[in-house]
């Protein structure tokens, strides 16, 4: 036990406080205090997104809005950040006959398609065609834009790490001097190079710290689980999952963000475990529940929630789920930052506390 202290000792203490801080300086023992994750666990539902929306399709012209972008903003972070600390889900909506115009950025950004058909991105040169479930992959400073060539608006969400890139100050970003980039390539020429599973072009650069990938579809993905699901537990902690892997080296999609999909057969629950790194979830099929941090998160198709660093999360599915979900691990794990625990007490199943309602802002 140290001693109380002296009134004049304490005077002496404020008096070299102020002296301190006159020459920009603060002494670590004072508020020394580890920082928790502010972001919180929390779901954003599809059927009340959509139809804002629709309305900001209508009432936004794509000029005034450059990306028609609706922001899932953590409740945690006071309204004014991403979905997690340092992870962005949002989502955008693009009218038939517009383009969303070409430029970069050194955030990385992925599309997971949720509703419409006929519109494409245009990544460095090569056009995709987007279809629901489809995942896209925008890696950092190439050149890309979108555009609907359909009848129908086209929504998808994108997951970005720009907060993370924020916060090292190195944010950069340049507008193309046209609306459209130049198609230099031909259309989804990368799914022919890469999308053949084992067998990988020989003349093509390697060192690329991103998947050359553009997109993955989604029907091959679906059938890929589906078979596994025949014959495979897979994971305890994420069920049959796979990950949307750089076919050039194995590694994550993206340098910042490794992405995955997730099928849960009908009444599969998994076990809880925490680890470090944020994830969003989106929901593709099916249904079911996610218990985090004690709290049960009833999802549906096309519903987006996440799970902050740290946080106890198990899945459960009513029918079978396909979940598509990305995470900033791939940042963590070369610093020697990720860590990863399963819930030890009552069978690896956290008891349910409540349940998630929204929080009005
Ligand atoms: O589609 O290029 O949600 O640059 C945020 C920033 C989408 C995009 C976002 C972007 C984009
Ligand atoms: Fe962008």
């Amino acid at each position: 036990m140290q001693e109380p202290m002296s009134g004049s000792r304490m005077e002496d203490l404020e008096l070299f406080y102020e002296e301190v801080k006159r020459y920009q300086s603060r002494p670590l023992w004072v508020s020394r205090t580890d920082p928790q994750p502010k972001a919180v666990p929390y779901l954003w539902k599809y059927q009340d997104f959509r139809p804002l929306l629709f309305r900001a399709a209508e009432i936004v012209p794509m000029e005034m809005a450059e990306r028609r972008v609706l922001i899932f903003s953590n409740p945690g972070l006071l309204g004014r950040g991403p979905a997690t600390s340092t992870l962005s889900a949002n989502l955008q909506i693009i009218n038939p006959g517009e383009v969303a115009p070409s430029h970069r950025h050194t955030a990385s950004a992925l599309r997971l398609i949720v509703e419409g058909d006929s519109a494409y991105t245009a990544v460095e040169g090569e056009k995709t065609y987007m279809e629901p479930g489809d995942f896209i992959t925008t890696p950092n400073w190439l050149w890309h834009d979108h555009g609907n060539e359909g009848d129908r608006p086209m929504v998808w969400l994108d997951g970005l790490d720009s907060t993370l890139v924020n916060a090292l100050d190195a944010t950069f970003r340049e507008e193309y001097p046209e609306e459209s980039q130049p198609l230099t390539k031909p259309t989804e020429v990368s799914q022919r190079l890469y999308a053949a599973g084992s067998l990988r072009p020989t003349w093509v650069d390697r060192s690329r710290l991103h998947s050359p990938l553009i997109n993955y579809k989604f029907a091959q993905a679906y059938d890929a689980l589906s078979t596994l699901a025949r014959e495979s537990e897979g994971s305890p902690f994420d069920g049959i999952c796979l990950e949307y892997s750089n076919p050039q080296t194995g590694g994550p999609a993206m340098a910042s963000m490794a992405c995955y999909a997730s099928l849960f057969p009908a009444g599969m629950h998994t076990q809880a475990h925490r680890h470090t790194g944020g994830v969003v979830y989106h929901v593709i099929t099916g249904s079911g529940y996610s218990v985090i941090n004690g709290v049960r998160f009833d999802w549906t198709a096309k519903d987006t929630f996440v799970v902050p660093s740290w946080a106890f999360h198990e899945h459960v599915a009513t029918e079978e789920s396909v979940v598509f979900w990305y995470t900033d691990t791939p940042v963590l794990e070369p610093l020697g930052l990720y860590r990863e625990e399963p819930y030890e007490e009552n069978g690896g199943h956290q008891r349910v506390t409540g349940n998630f309602a929204p929080i009005p802002a």
